[in-house]
């Protein structure tokens, strides 16, 4: 199959117009290639224009003033929060809880719920494939609450053992199953409907890292069943700094609050405080105004092409992807085939370190991310301390792709491999 005969369920250059970053010429002198979208999207014309105007036009705190400013603002925040709800089918806007991040999200739920109901002897399960956000929230509350974190194993095909997540489930007293939708580095997709459904079993709690879900699959938190949810902005069109985190409404009710301060009291006296109601009692002090505000645009971006259409898309990008990196046999590539996963390739390149594939990718003018990804223990599996990450979105095309291989065939002659 060669790039210009494949079919894309949209006019991929089109969609290229909405994003000015994509139209630089790279330093090295040839157009850019991004391909580190694992670590964070571009953004579209949309939502730089709509931060832009909310401090040109309507900057000012929320819930707060009496003004005309500031209601504007605290009304465009609200009405981020309708688009969020909408984005993942919540039931309600008060299960919608902006945070900085799936990071901050994690561990919101870690300290808040974690804290109140974990006791010693308890187990956490996360899995071997799971970014630190989702690991290392869990081991700092086990340490203080004295339960345990157990990891269930990856198969050689990159997938999750699900015989032996069932049997832990049946074995060990698990309060809580913490996964990531799909891994930043193997691309696994998992399938956490039918997860969700052993844990509740079980009569655990699920918690859903969906870091690497939201930018490119269609969310539905009540199909999916979860009862936690946590993804980032800023690797789905949206800025740094907005994101959100999910939870069904009678877990959140029942939390106690995790920061204090501005927004999150009822009422505060010298002898003690009362909690606003959901979901301002987990949104202490000045929120991240102007960035939830661009993640409703980026929702809004994302929606209009439509969620089904961008898997579909980089469905296609991916299965080319691989059949063109399987041509190479100095390149090894981690992770299930394409049916189950998404649109991301690790690899290494054989006797070259991660770093310097992707210094002389870079020198092409491809940018790929190189390191463990957040993912240390996952790689320490793998046998590699490091691996070079090729993670396409929305907006890459094949040519993208054969781009990245002519880049590793320079990386072979670079280093004589
Ligand atoms: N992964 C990557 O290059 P934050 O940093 O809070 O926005 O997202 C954390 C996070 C959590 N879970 C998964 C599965 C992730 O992939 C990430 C972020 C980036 O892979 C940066 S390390």
């Amino acid at each position: 199959m060669d790039s210009q005969s494949i079919q894309l369920p949209y006019d991929v250059n089109a969609i290229r117009a909405d994003f000015p970053i994509l139209a630089q010429m790279h330093h090295a002198g040839v157009p850019l290639v991004y391909l580190d979208n694992g670590a964070t999207s571009q953004k579209p014309v949309m939502v730089i224009e709509a931060l832009d105007r909310y401090y040109r036009e309507y900057n000012a705190n929320v819930h707060r003033g009496i003004h005309k400013l500031s209601e504007e603002a605290s009304e465009a925040y609200e009405g981020a929060r309708v688009k969020l709800k909408k984005f993942i089918n919540a039931a309600s806007k008060r299960e919608v809880i902006f945070t900085r991040g799936t990071t901050e999200g994690v561990n919101l739920v870690a300290q808040t719920w974690g804290r109140a109901n974990l006791k010693p002897g308890d187990v956490i399960l996360s899995t071997q494939m799971e970014h630190h956000a989702n690991i290392v929230s869990w081991q700092i509350v086990a340490g203080q609450t004295g339960a345990l974190v157990r990891y269930v194993p990856i198969l050689p095909d990159g997938t999750l053992d699900l015989e032996v997540y069932a049997a832990m489930l049946r074995d060990l007293p698990v309060k809580m199953v913490a996964v990531t939708y799909v891994s930043n580095v193997l691309g696994t997709v998992n399938p956490i409907n039918e997860m969700a459904r052993l844990a509740h079993q079980a009569g655990a709690l699920i918690l859903v890292d969906a870091a690497q879900a939201s930018p490119h699959l269609a969310l539905d938190v009540q199909s999916l069943d979860a009862d936690f949810l946590a993804f980032s902005g800023h690797k789905m069109c949206g800025p740094t700094g907005s994101g959100v985190l999910y939870g069904k409404q009678a877990l959140l009710n029942d939390m106690p609050p995790w920061m204090g301060g501005g927004d999150m009291i009822s009422k505060v006296t010298f002898e003690g405080s009362s909690w606003n109601e959901l979901p301002l009692k987990f949104e202490a002090g000045t929120p991240l105004i102007a960035e939830q505000i661009g993640l409703g645009y980026a929702v809004d971006y994302l929606s209009a092409l439509g969620m089904d259409k961008v898997h579909a898309h980089e469905q296609a990008i991916i299965i080319y992807a691989l059949d063109r990196l399987a041509e190479l046999p100095f390149v090894t590539v981690y992770g299930p085939t394409a049916d189950k996963k998404g649109a991301v390739a690790a690899f290494s390149v054989q006797g070259v370190h991660a770093h310097d594939v992707a210094q002389v990718l870079d020198s092409q003018g491809i940018a790929v991310r190189a390191g463990h990804h957040c993912a240390q223990p996952l790689h320490g599996l793998l046998g590699v301390s490091a691996t070079a990450r090729a993670s396409f979105y929305l907006y890459n095309t094949p040519q993208e792709v054969d781009a990245l291989i002519d880049g590793l065939y320079a990386v072979k002659k670079t280093f004589a491999v």
